[in-house]
């Protein structure tokens, strides 16, 4: 075509439209054998207030509902104990003490006021044990330091250490306790050394009478206590645990999808911290609990498809800087909560259990090295991890253009397939799906994976995200 042809075609906005239904592929190169951290089945995880143990019967072996939903996001995930709440509650051994509705849900706390003193009796532990049982799920308990005495800690983990046995992947001694001068758990002032002496004590009247228990810590909100706490226990604890939310408060306008997609410098920070923590200390760490906006989540965003793309680029980014896991924290109809429901009325997964799902469909393995030729991109992310016999390259894009990439593994590839994960608009709260389908009932997924020719281009759509299989 000559120019003046080609200029008329433009005039007439054709070659506008050619230009965007062909954009140019972006390379994203993978190198199989250059190897990043592994991701281990026992990864995803949810978190729950422990609140939700005052209502034995909910994480109970005979809640087969929740038993499938939960499950389905993995058949070896650790479910975590904690939240606020987990200042206010009081270890009973009054089998009594349980109340009519014993399977009632709790959603996350708020912060808006100190909840109520919740009691946990040891028929909550042992329905948990079974729910754990029915799962293949493991646990983090969070015990009281934040009201309790170490006492009360002492007859409680022995309960929980009994019962749940080799299901205990650590105790934990409380929640974000670098903002207990904030929510009135603490006087003001209180700072890490006061923290670090009760945390010690609390720590030898434990493993006084459990010498075999396992710790985990400090489970704080923000990063300044990490590295004081790892230099002190750092033969005390089998992990570190941080938690992390992307925005807060919800009544912040600025708290926004487009901001929750986009780069978070701090999130960067503490994983430096984090990574620079494992090498100085060996200990490896948890994201112990995340979601999208503290304050119980904010509505239009938590609970949207944004929600799912979020949840899953933050799933590989854990995973890449070498995080052990991630537990998403949610519980009853909370606006962030993966899982929304009750016994009574059922459950429904939400769309960040669907990026949940993407993520367990790449399966577990070995990270692998995958970069943009043209260097990273806020608007494209790509993530690879090897697996037995194949390759799995996640790719979100966050964009509301439609992005082509050409996944060139530097290895032999037999077969191509794609999963994807899409929903109407960025901001829906129903239609969320993988692979076409949308979960069942019990949380599973009917649809296949699309066949892909190797080597051709993967399109992916405006504000989704895909997973290809290469075999
Ligand atoms: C975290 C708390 C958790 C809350 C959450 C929130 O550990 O209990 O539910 O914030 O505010 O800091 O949503």
């Amino acid at each position: 075509m000559n120019r003046r042809a080609f200029l008329q075609l433009c005039a007439s906005g054709v070659c506008a439209r050619a230009a965007f239904a062909d954009p140019v592929p972006m390379r994203l190169t993978i190198h199989p054998d250059r190897l990043g951290p592994a991701i281990a089945d026992d990864f995803a995880g949810l978190s729950y207030e422990s609140s939700q143990l005052h209502f034995p019967d909910f994480f109970s072996g005979a809640n087969q509902e929740l038993v499938d939903v939960v499950r389905n996001l993995g058949a070896n995930g650790v479910l975590r104990i904690g939240g606020n709440t987990s200042a206010r509650t009081v270890w009973t051994t009054d089998e009594n003490d349980v109340p009519a509705d014993a399977s009632q849900v709790q959603g996350p706390d708020t912060g808006q006021q100190a909840p109520p003193f919740r009691t946990i009796t040891p028929r909550a532990i042992r329905n948990l044990r079974d729910f754990l049982d029915a799962t293949g799920w493991s646990l983090i308990y969070g015990l009281n330091m934040g009201t309790g005495s170490a006492e009360a800690a002492v007859t409680e983990a022995s309960a929980v250490v009994d019962t749940v046995g080799s299901k205990l992947l650590a105790l934990q001694f409380c929640n974000e306790p670098d903002l207990f001068h904030k929510n009135g758990v603490r006087p003001q002032g209180y700072a890490f050394p006061q923290f670090s002496e009760e945390w010690r004590r609390f720590l030898a009247a434990v493993r006084a009478r459990l010498p075999q228990a396992v710790f985990a810590g400090p489970d704080t909100a923000a990063d300044d206590w990490l590295i004081p706490f790892a230099r002190t226990f750092r033969t005390d604890i089998a992990f570190l645990t941080q938690h992390y939310y992307a925005l807060g408060p919800p009544t912040d306008p600025s708290m926004t999808i487009e901001r929750l997609l986009g780069p978070d410098e701090k999130l960067e920070k503490t994983f430096t911290v984090l990574d620079e923590l494992k090498k100085e200390t060996g200990l490896p760490f948890r994201m112990a609990e995340t979601n999208s906006c503290w304050g119980g989540g904010k509505t239009g965003v938590s609970n949207t498809f944004a929600s799912a793309l979020w949840g899953v680029e933050l799933m590989c980014k854990v995973g890449s800087a070498g995080g052990i896991g991630i537990n998403f924290h949610g519980g009853g109809y909370g606006w962030y909560t993966p899982i929304a429901g009750s016994p009574g009325r059922g459950y429904e997964a939400r769309p960040l259990y669907y990026g949940m799902l993407l993520f367990k469909a790449a399966g577990t393995g070995q990270t692998v090295e995958a970069r943009f030729d043209d260097g990273p991109s806020d608007a494209i992310s790509a993530f690879a991890v090897r697996g037995r016999g194949e390759l799995s390259v996640i790719l979100i894009n966050k964009s509301d253009q439609r992005i082509p990439v050409a996944v060139v593994p530097q290895m032999a590839v037999i077969s191509c397939s794609a999963t994807y994960l899409m929903a109407p608009t960025l901001d829906d709260t129903d239609h969320t799906t993988l692979g076409g389908a949308r979960a069942g009932d019990h949380g599973e997924k009917t649809a296949d994976a699309k066949p892909l020719t190797p080597f051709a281009p993967v399109d992916v759509p405006p504000y989704s995200a895909v997973l290809v299989k290469l075999r």
